[in-house]
């Protein structure tokens, strides 16, 4: 379903004038209002008047994660504390967070943003959505019940954790929609069939997941352990939280919501914008938000455009979904690797589990060695060590054919591997460089 044909079908050149409408009034507002953003266009010699097209974007100076840490907590507002009616942080692993802060005309974006992202996975208002995003500071619950709302399904709040409580209730609610990160969602398919539970029994038949890399295979469990359609949803802090980008039912990339969010890909090393089909970093420009709008915010996620029509009938330009981040590439032994692609290698073989560590090291002779620890299937670890070692060599061998990089497989017993009610954390590198 198409929540907003209006906007999301628009002829791509009414589109463009739009954005350039809205550009202009955000580079004369953050020009007038924020300190930070004039002097750093000043450096660059421009001002707002420059903006006449809207590739003029391209003069615009980038902003970065340290930026916003640097201006920690209010040093980008862009209008007086009493018009903000709510903040969310995303903390990331070390330094300040990032700080989000939202008017009331943002929370309607938000709603919007968020409407044609679950509608996109097909929720009316005749869903029961169960939603174990966490609530709090993060902006994962908030998004999606803003969005749920607002289509008018029922929301089930349930946050993260508890897992017996979940599966309790998606049984007794007749739950019809999911939304978690999908490695919660296996967690939770799980502790589901430990607990003999029949999944298939449960009326869910979709949902939306997201807030960390997951790869095809990876939604292909998903989609078996539930017997549902399985969508994935993109979004961060910085820009509003989901609901930037979204899959519709042909699965084939994420649609961005680009007359709220504008997207361009750039060389993460010149910072060169580049063409549709290259692969870069993401960087959104938020084209009408008011309590902390972004130009051109550097997320440090890797993908392409596409701006070939979808068979959806929706007009916007559409993102791969992601394949890492920047600053999750790993590089062994000069080979750039990320975690998504050895998920996506490693759940295609018989036998495992998609729970995973890789645990990354510097040997003795500098070198640095990846240890890979993968669950193995109850049935299998009962078995003759022989079955066992063919496994490991398989593992083994699959990861050097397809990532061309050597690492030593671990077969652990199935629950070893930590398990995570919000985003999975896929690598340990203890490496000292
Ligand atoms: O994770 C917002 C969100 C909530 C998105 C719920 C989807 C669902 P942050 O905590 O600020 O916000 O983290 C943002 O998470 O820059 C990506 O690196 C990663 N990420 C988000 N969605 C996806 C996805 C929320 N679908 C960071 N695939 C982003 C891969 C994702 N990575």
């Amino acid at each position: 379903m198409i929540y907003n044909p209006e906007l999301e079908c628009m002829d791509p050149s009414a589109r463009k004038k739009l954005q350039l409408a809205h550009l202009k009034n955000l580079v004369e507002m953050v020009y007038a209002r924020v300190p930070f953003y004039r002097s750093s266009m000043n450096a660059m010699g421009i001002v707002p008047r420059d903006i006449r097209c809207i590739e003029d974007i391209e003069k615009l100076p980038f902003t970065t994660k340290d930026d916003l840490r640097e201006n920690y907590p209010h040093g980008l507002r862009a209008c007086p504390q009493e018009r903000i009616v709510e903040v969310h942080m995303s903390s990331g692993t070390t330094g300040k967070p990032v700080v989000d802060e939202y008017t009331m005309k943002d929370i309607d974006i938000w709603r919007e943003a968020m409407s044609r992202t679950l509608a996109g996975a097909g929720c009316t208002r005749d869903d029961i959505v169960q939603n174990c995003y966490g609530y709090g500071l993060f902006t994962g619950g908030a998004g999606v019940h803003y969005g749920a709302l607002k289509i008018g399904a029922e929301v089930l709040p349930m946050s993260s954790g508890n897992t017996s409580r979940q599966l309790m209730v998606m049984e007794d609610f007749n739950s019809t929609m999911l939304t978690c990160t999908p490695s919660y969602a296996l967690c939770m398919a799980e502790e589901a069939v430990e607990a003999g539970m029949d999944l298939s029994k449960i009326p869910l038949n979709k949902g939306c997941f997201g807030a960390e890399p997951w790869s095809e295979n990876m939604r292909k469990e998903i989609e078996k352990r539930y017997s549902m359609k399985a969508y994935d949803i993109y979004g961060l802090t910085e820009i509003i939280g989901p609901g930037v980008s979204f899959e519709c039912e042909a699965q084939d990339g994420l649609h961005v919501n680009e007359d709220l969010f504008y997207p361009e890909v750039i060389d993460p090393v010149t910072g060169k914008v580049l063409g549709d089909g290259e692969r870069g970093e993401l960087v959104f420009t938020t084209l009408t938000k008011e309590g902390t709008p972004l130009l051109r915010y550097r997320t440090r996620d890797i993908t392409f455009l596409i701006r070939k029509p979808c068979s959806c009938g929706r007009t916007t330009v559409r993102m791969h979904r992601l394949f890492g981040r920047t600053d999750d590439m790993l590089i062994i032994r000069g080979v750039n690797v990320f975690p998504s692609q050895i998920e996506e290698a490693l759940i295609e073989i018989e036998g495992t589990e998609p729970q995973y560590l890789i645990v990354v090291s510097r040997g003795e002779n500098h070198l640095d060695e990846v240890e890979l620890q993968v669950e193995v299937k109850k049935e299998l670890f009962t078995d003759i060590t022989r079955g066992l070692e063919a496994l490991r060599n398989r593992i083994e061998n699959v990861m050097k054919s397809k990532l061309q990089i050597q690492l030593k497989v671990r077969l652990v017993e199935p629950k070893t591997i930590e398990r995570s009610i919000g985003k999975a954390n896929r690598v340990i590198d203890n490496r000292k460089i």
